[in-house]
């Protein structure tokens, strides 16, 4: 049974930047969040088309947060030596930072924006430019790619909104002693950090360990270890495979401990939703009353990072220009823009004189240390970073 734990309000899709002529006719939706209480699974209770959201203009460039790009080559390094793959299969590759660390020869991209899947292609690496289903695995595999020894994807399963056939393809394609290794946030991170902004349209689904194990074990696949990790403020990194091979039957503790931790913390018990609804309105209700007040003291405030979470803190709390001025992205398609909903202007960080600025939020919370220590000169001349994670104040 699905219960209803929080209504975010109207919505636009969060990376779905737009020019000045088109705020009319911009899509919202109602972003609300429910909680299964059979499977202890959390997700949106109105999912929006992919195609409207994962398309040939889609602005996410993962190696635009540039600390990722190392973070994808540590994890490639990793993964090789522990698990030594042949082939090697990566869903939603997006630039390529994950999959440029492994051979062209026996590596396979999937990803549904042409405007990534055209650039690893042109990289020399095998790209399937289509949604990550059932369907495309047969594809895959009448195109002669039997077994994968690896199967990773960053970012992606929780994007995606059928599980069942998500989990499924993965069994079809993964090698007999294969690993499926996959990395999204972390539901308990969001509820202790109180990190509601990861909750938006390209996130149907976030993920407990509670609730993979169930529909991995549904669909015949089984978690034999957990990473935590501190990537987008809290993120596990799941290993999935095959179950009962002989060769490899360990299933390591730190499973165990993880879900032991996500029970404690109640994350099995509805009411933790409720409570953690009731701590969401109070950040909206501290964030706005400290925008204002700087505002209302004559205080000029600017924005880094034009993420997607932005898009829900602005478009929850009912931010404009009135109380944001603009928002800096160093990623070339969002600048020129306007943010989703918001209509904050998105500009380069050249074209910006921080000094102009009493106060910076922090719309990418999650590099605040780079962010802090690239504007250190902002910091020396007296201005200031807020952030609403995890709870709103003002830093420095
Ligand atoms: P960042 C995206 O979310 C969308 P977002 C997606 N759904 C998802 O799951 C996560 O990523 C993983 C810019 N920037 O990574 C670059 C600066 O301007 O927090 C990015 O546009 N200056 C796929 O959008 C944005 O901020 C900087 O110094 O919430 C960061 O976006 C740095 C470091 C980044 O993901």
């Amino acid at each position: 049974m699905k219960k209803e734990f929080l209504d975010l309000g109207r919505h636009p899709i969060a990376n779905a930047f737009l020019k000045e002529g088109d705020f009319d006719d911009e899509f919202l939706f109602d972003l609300k969040v429910v909680f299964d209480t059979e499977l202890k699974f959390v997700s949106l209770k109105n999912f929006v088309e992919p195609e409207k959201i994962f398309n040939d203009d889609y602005p996410y460039h993962t190696s635009n947060s540039f600390p990722m790009v190392k973070h994808f080559k540590d994890v490639a390094e990793m993964l090789k030596k522990k698990f030594n793959p042949k082939e090697v299969l990566e869903i939603g590759s997006n630039d390529g930072p994950f999959i440029t660390n492994f051979d062209k020869e026996t590596s396979v991209c999937v990803e549904p924006c042409s405007n990534f899947s055209l650039k690893t292609a042109h990289m020399g690496y095998q790209t399937y430019n289509e949604f990550w289903t059932t369907e495309l695995s047969e594809k895959i595999k009448n195109d002669g790619h039997v077994d994968f020894d690896l199967i990773y994807a960053a970012n992606c399963i929780c994007h995606i909104q059928d599980l069942d056939d998500t989990f499924k393809a993965v069994k079809n394609l993964l090698s007999k002693d294969g690993v499926f290794v996959f990395e999204d946030p972390s539901l308990l991170k969001i509820l202790e950090r109180n990190s509601y902004d990861q909750i938006y349209d390209e996130h149907p689904h976030i993920f407990s360990i509670t609730a993979l194990d169930n529909i991995l074990k549904e669909n015949g696949l089984i978690i034999f270890r957990v990473d935590n990790l501190s990537v987008h403020g809290g993120s596990n990194r799941i290993y999935a495979k095959h179950p009962n091979i002989p060769s490899d039957n360990i299933i390591e503790y730190n499973v165990e401990e993880n879900l032991q931790r996500e029970d404690d913390f109640g994350l099995n018990e509805f009411k933790t939703y409720q409570d953690f609804a009731e701590r969401v309105e109070k950040s909206k209700n501290d964030l706005i009353e400290l925008l204002t007040k700087l505002k209302d003291d004559g205080k000029r405030i600017m924005s880094i990072g034009a993420t997607a979470k932005s898009t829900t803190v602005f478009n929850y709390c009912g931010i404009g220009t009135d109380l944001i001025e603009l928002i800096t992205d160093t990623t070339k398609d969002k600048q020129g823009m306007y943010a989703p909903g918001s209509h904050i202007p998105v500009v380069s960080r050249e074209s910006v004189n921080l000094n102009d600025y009493d106060y910076i939020f922090l719309g990418a919370w999650n590099f605040r240390d780079v962010i802090v220590d690239i504007e250190s000169e902002f910091v020396e001349n007296g201005g200031k970073f807020i952030t609403h994670v995890p709870k709103v104040e003002i830093v420095n």
